[in-house]
């Protein structure tokens, strides 16, 4: 095996050789383990030398089979509009959770629960049947993820989704009134003003495009009528509590752990209609919200409505927001279209990444908040280092210990970089060496997070990293290729890759938490559906007119009616109550040529709603295997002409 004469090397000094070294023994790691436990003595002949890598590669990383992940991984799914659920670091998937596209194994947008929650159109259908999700994050307490809730964006669409996570389902979603392409969102950590609040009750959301407000097709040419509005939704309530008007446009959301402030950084201060517009000024802007004076304003009074929302829309522009002591915002400068926006887990700084410009900037919350006090004369001043790290940063995770590691997605690198060396550098001491470590990535790596990266409780173990190219990395499979993420270990000083994790495009943002911290139920409480058919015998056809109600249960390997009858034209709803109470014993319920098919997970109750409109006799079956009659588990529906 070698191929080194081939393959050049980066212009980082790294060669790929040794790159492919470190992959291959981490690969082969698992195997050296085994055999030296039974005892033998054959070890894999091909294996590199131990020095090829700095340290060892540590146990555990593909579990065993039988073995569980030390870690949840939250994952936006991109277009096909789903959350999904990894073990991390194994990068095993193990759910998708559908919140704003149809998904036909469990029934999203099938069942009338799903719809309800999707939205419909008066007759019935769904609203929308496209999503493309962004960023996701979950709820906090005393600055470490509580396990309530996760929220999920849909660009597309500007919606906010909050998923259960006991259940791992999607609960609710909101549209965020006169924003679209609703991009940045970040929970807060803790109240502004209550310090008993030391938990999310809001979630910001960022709008990335600027439209005429009120949209109303009149004012397409007037560019001062474009603006963006930065969103406050309840968490609880999932209500629009209140809006911001800014000047320039929203991207990444980032919120500090005093709940004072929150952030969206904007790439797009010209207010361009085109890209080249769009980069033309050399610097951009990160935006300060000040949260409790934003709620004071509302109280207030001091605010617009646009249109047909009620929302409160209070002045973030800066022709509103002269005066520090007054301010809502405040617009601090940095390079040239930044992207990401991330809060570093010492609570102290947010660190900007410049894309268009090779720069980290570092702004000190502190100081922030000085500035909103009247106490810091420049806004300038905030920054405390502006570093450059390498072509095209994109997002920053922290390891807990001091270091931010940034995806260069121009590079095709992750830099690893210390953040309290970078303001020394910054601050003259040019002996200050920020850069730690560099790391080839496999290509043009877009989000990236650490274990436990933003919160207090970052442990600095595991890194992903989500490559936007896969190229080489896996077998082709026609055009469009599987997207690459790989798995960094960051336990030492140099980080060292570990894994591919082949993943369907397009995932974005993920957050990466302590398996303990979540704590899913097995099965459904009854209780929680008002539909539930408490006893089977409660089973049977009840007809009013034309409108029909089917009331089924199951239980393996039978549901409680054998068959039911219908007549043509009438309006059915069919609600299903899965008796089992087994975990995992989940049974589905199709029925052909009607286009209905959903799964009910035990203890739980799903309905759907149809017109009988074919005549004849349908086998509705089970469609998820429970038993060993599995096949057999079916009920005649029979429409009678
Ligand atoms: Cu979070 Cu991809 Cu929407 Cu950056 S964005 S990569
Ligand atoms: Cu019930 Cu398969
Ligand atoms: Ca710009």
């Amino acid at each position: 095996m070698n191929h080194e004469k081939d393959i050049p090397s980066t212009p980082t000094g790294m060669g790929r050789r040794n790159f492919i070294n470190t992959a291959a023994l981490a690969g082969l790691a698992g195997v050296v383990g085994c055999t030296e436990k039974s005892g033998t003595t054959t070890a894999p002949a091909a294996a590199p030398a131990p020095a090829a890598s700095e340290h060892a590669v540590p146990a555990g990383v593909h579990p065993k089979p039988g073995e569980l992940d030390p870690y949840y991984g939250i994952w936006s799914s991109g277009h096909t509009g789903d959350m999904r659920i990894l073990g991390i670091p194994s990068g095993r998937e193990l759910l998708r959770i559908p919140c704003f596209v149809p998904d036909a194994l469990v029934g999203w947008g099938i069942t009338n629960e799903s719809k309800k929650i999707m939205g419909t159109k008066r007759d019935g259908s769904l609203r929308y049947t496209v999503g493309d999700t962004h960023h996701t994050h979950a709820s906090y307490k005393d600055g470490n993820y509580d396990g309530r809730y996760a929220w999920i964006n849909d660009k597309i669409n500007a919606r906010i989704a909050r998923v259960r996570l006991d259940y791992f389902i999607c609960d609710k979603i909101t549209d965020l009134p006169n924003v679209q392409g609703f991009h940045g969102i970040f929970p807060d950590k803790a109240d502004p003003v209550d310090p008993k609040i030391n938990y999310t009750t809001r979630v910001f959301c960022g709008g990335e495009f600027s439209i005429p407000l009120p949209n109303t097709g009149k004012d397409a040419d007037k560019p001062e009528k474009y603006h963006s509005l930065f969103s406050c939704v309840d968490a609880e309530s999932m209500e629009v509590r209140w809006q911001v008007l800014i000047d320039g446009n929203c991207d990444l959301v980032a919120s500090s752990y005093d709940g004072k402030l929150a952030a969206t950084n904007q790439y797009n201060t010209e207010m361009g209609v085109h890209y080249e517009d769009m980069m033309s000024a050399e610097r951009d802007a990160c935006l300060f919200f000040n949260i409790a004076r934003v709620e004071q304003a509302v109280k207030d009074g001091k605010f617009k409505t646009y249109g047909d929302s009620k929302v409160p829309v209070v002045d973030g522009t800066h022709e509103g927001n002269k005066d520090a002591k007054t301010a809502l915002v405040a617009y601090v400068s940095v390079p040239k279209n930044p992207h990401g926006v991330n809060a570093s887990p010492d609570a102290k700084y947010f660190i900007c990444a410049g894309k268009l410009s090779p720069t980290a900037t570092v702004i000190e919350l502190a100081k922030v908040l000085d500035w909103f006090d009247g106490k810091l004369e420049k806004l300038d001043d905030v920054i405390v280092a502006e570093v450059e790290i390498g072509l095209g940063p994109l997002h920053t995770a922290f390891d807990g210990r001091g270091n931010a590691y940034t995806t260069l997605f121009l590079d095709s690198q992750m830099v690893k970089w210390n953040i309290e060396a970078a303001i020394k550098f910054h601050a003259g001491d040019k002996s200050a060496k920020y850069v730690v470590d560099r790391l080839d990535v496999h290509y043009q790596p877009g989000h990236v997070n650490a274990s436990q990266s933003e919160t207090r409780a970052a442990d600095g173990k595991w890194l992903a990293v989500g490559c936007k190219f896969s190229k080489d990395r896996f077998l082709p499979v026609g055009p469009m290729h599987a997207e690459n993420e790989q798995i960094i270990d960051i336990s030492g000083d140099k980080m060292v890759l570990i894994a591919d994790h082949p993943v369907r495009s397009e995932p974005h943002d993920f957050i990466i938490l302590k398996r303990d911290l979540l704590r899913p139920k097995q099965i459904y409480d009854m209780n929680e559906f008002p539909l539930a058919i408490k006893d089977p015998k409660e089973s049977g056809v009840f007809r009013n007119g034309k409108k029909v109600t089917v009331k089924i249960t199951s239980q393996a390997p039978a549901f409680s009616l054998r068959e039911f009858k219908l007549k043509k034209g009438d309006e059915v709803t069919l609600i299903l109550t899965n008796h089992d109470k087994v975990e995992d014993l989940t049974h589905g319920f199709a029925i052909p040529k009607y286009n209905v098919q959903f799964v009910v997970n035990p203890q739980e109750t799903a309905s759907v709603t149809f017109i009988a409109d074919q005549p004849g006799v349908f086998w509705c079956y089970c469609t998820h295997f429970c038993h060993a009659l599995h096949l057999e588990m079916r009920t005649r529906m029979i429409v009678e002409a």
